[in-house]
């Protein structure tokens, strides 16, 4: 089934200058680029894309970080995208991703986690009505 997924660079991977590699592994993978634009997440945007985190400990950090400077949004889009990207990116703690995966091979903290990935059809469509307003 052809879907599409929302993927954001986070900060400190632009700011690292590691957009070139990251978007090569998508790419190399076979899905298709539909959007991609480099600009800063808004207190509002940051606040609804992860509205399902309000209240825990990290909440206030993370939405802090994510709108602290430039990232790369995308919508990629393949058969079972939101599933791939997630494969691709690894788990969520860097330090318990599999080598080979982005979080894997790039990251080394929690909160600076390389990037973002959509985790669900429906939370696609939501977050691409976010950030690109479709
Ligand atoms: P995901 O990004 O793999 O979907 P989520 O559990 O949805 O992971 O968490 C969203 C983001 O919040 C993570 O990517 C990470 O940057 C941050 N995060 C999650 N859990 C923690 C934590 O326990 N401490 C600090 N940051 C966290
Ligand atoms: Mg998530």
């Amino acid at each position: 089934m052809n879907q599409r997924t929302y993927i954001m660079i986070k900060p400190d991977a632009v700011a690292r200058g590691l957009v070139a590699p990251i978007v090569a592994r998508f790419e190399a993978c076979g899905l298709k680029i539909e959007r991609m634009e480099l600009g800063t997440v808004t207190r509002e945007q940051a606040e609804a894309n992860y509205a399902e985190h309000e209240g825990k400990p990290f909440y206030t950090g993370l939405v802090a970080y994510i709108t602290s400077g430039p990232v790369v949004k995308m919508v990629l889009s393949g058969p079972e995208a939101v599933m791939v990207c997630r494969k691709l990116m690894g788990a969520t703690n860097p330090r318990d991703a599999a080598p080979g995966t982005i979080r894997g091979d790039f990251g080394l903290t929690l909160d600076a986690n390389i990037i973002h990935g959509s985790d669900s059809a429906e939370s696609a469509a939501r977050e691409i009505a976010i950030f690109f307003g479709e």
